[in-house]
């Protein structure tokens, strides 16, 4: 009998990279929507558009628990990979409310519908980098301490220790992934990253003259998405279930990408970018950089893209995008 892995929020950049993980591995692959994007698929499932005929979606929201209880009361699955979210860090501070309540509230429904109609199943949490927020060391390990900078990071550390406690008072296989910045051409364009590919595609192409960015000097952990799906499904293999760090080791700044993504094309980017103060945080977080050796020493896992790959992997994906108007994956 095919395993069935039932993944919260499949249509974000790595539900899709996942879903397409765990299908190659023979699983069947049911994964939870809301209700507007099963109305709407050509604008709101774009990165499940190959998919669809493989995969089984249900309509339900992270807001309601009856939606979520429904959904697993009927795939029974045997994994589930809780990635839905709020997730953009930046948002979280304009509506602290309802990241708050939306990523909690979530991530305790579906703990809660887990236990109650299939406690066998093994469940992964989507944690993060942005837990340490305001880092009391580097590189930053399993056992770092949290100091989160954001309504978002505050609401990550709530599903951990929700997935923690699930874990330990339930006996349930409940664990996290704290996994630090991942990146892909199917990144949504409000994060830094895409938001530099696809502007330096568009510069390239003449569709444009600037770029506005906010804090540069920011320095984070990037990692390409593809391979931290690999590691959630890995952690969930394992005979106990633990958390693990999924990092590159390596600390970049957003000025770096830059650099490298408008030289890529043969452009200084000193002539485009321009800083609009707009888009500081009220509360930065102003180096991240994980150790991911536990992941390395337990299962193996390992970053197979480097940055600089990254970068060009992705303005490559925008060009080619821009090229064809706008044909994605
Ligand atoms: P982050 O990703 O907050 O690290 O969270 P993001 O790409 O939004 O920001 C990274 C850094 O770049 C700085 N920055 C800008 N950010 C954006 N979005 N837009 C800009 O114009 C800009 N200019 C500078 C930011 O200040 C920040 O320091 C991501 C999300 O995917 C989370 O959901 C996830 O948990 C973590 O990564 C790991």
């Amino acid at each position: 009998m095919k395993k069935k892995a039932f993944i919260t929020g499949i249509d974000g950049q790595d539900g899709s990279y996942l879903a397409e993980f765990l299908l190659a591995k023979g699983y069947k692959v049911y994964g939870m929507v809301r209700r507007v994007a099963l109305e709407d698929p050509e604008h709101h499932l774009w990165r499940l558009r190959h998919l669809l005929d493989k995969i089984k979606l249900y309509p339900a929201s992270l807001e309601s628990y009856p939606s979520i209880f429904n959904v697993i009361e009927k795939v029974k699955p045997d994994e589930c990979y809780h990635l839905a979210a709020q997730s953009f860090v930046s948002y979280s501070f304009e509506d602290e409310f309802s990241t708050i309540n939306t990523n909690i509230n979530g991530t305790h429904f579906v703990l809660s519908a887990i236990k109650e109609k299939a406690p066998k199943c093994k469940i992964y949490f989507a944690a993060s980098s942005e837990m340490f927020g305001q880092v009391r060391e580097t590189p930053q390990t399993e056992n770092t301490p949290f100091h989160p900078r954001s309504p978002y990071g505050i609401s990550k550390v709530a599903g951990f220790d929700l997935t923690r406690n699930y874990r330990e008072a339930y006996g349930l296989f409940a664990l996290s992934g704290i996994l630090f910045n991942h990146e892909s051409p199917r990144r949504g364009f409000e994060f830094v990253t895409r938001k530099i590919s696809y502007g330096v595609a568009e510069i390239k192409l003449g569709l444009s003259k600037k770029l506005a960015v906010g804090n540069i000097y920011a320095k984070r952990d990037w990692g390409f998405a593809g391979d931290y799906v690999r590691a959630m499904w890995m952690m969930l293999q394992q005979d106990r279930p633990d958390d693990y760090v999924i990092a590159t080791g390596e600390t970049h700044s957003v000025k770096e990408f830059l650099e490298l993504a408008f030289g890529h094309v043969g452009l200084d980017w000193k002539k485009f970018v321009v800083i609009d103060k707009t888009f500081y945080r009220p509360s930065e977080v102003h180096l991240l950089k994980g150790d991911y050796s536990k992941a390395r020493r337990k299962f193996g896992w390992r970053p197979s893209v480097k940055f600089k790959d990254l970068v060009k992997m992705m303005v490559d994906h925008d060009l080619l995008r821009l090229k064809n108007k706008g044909a994605d994956i």
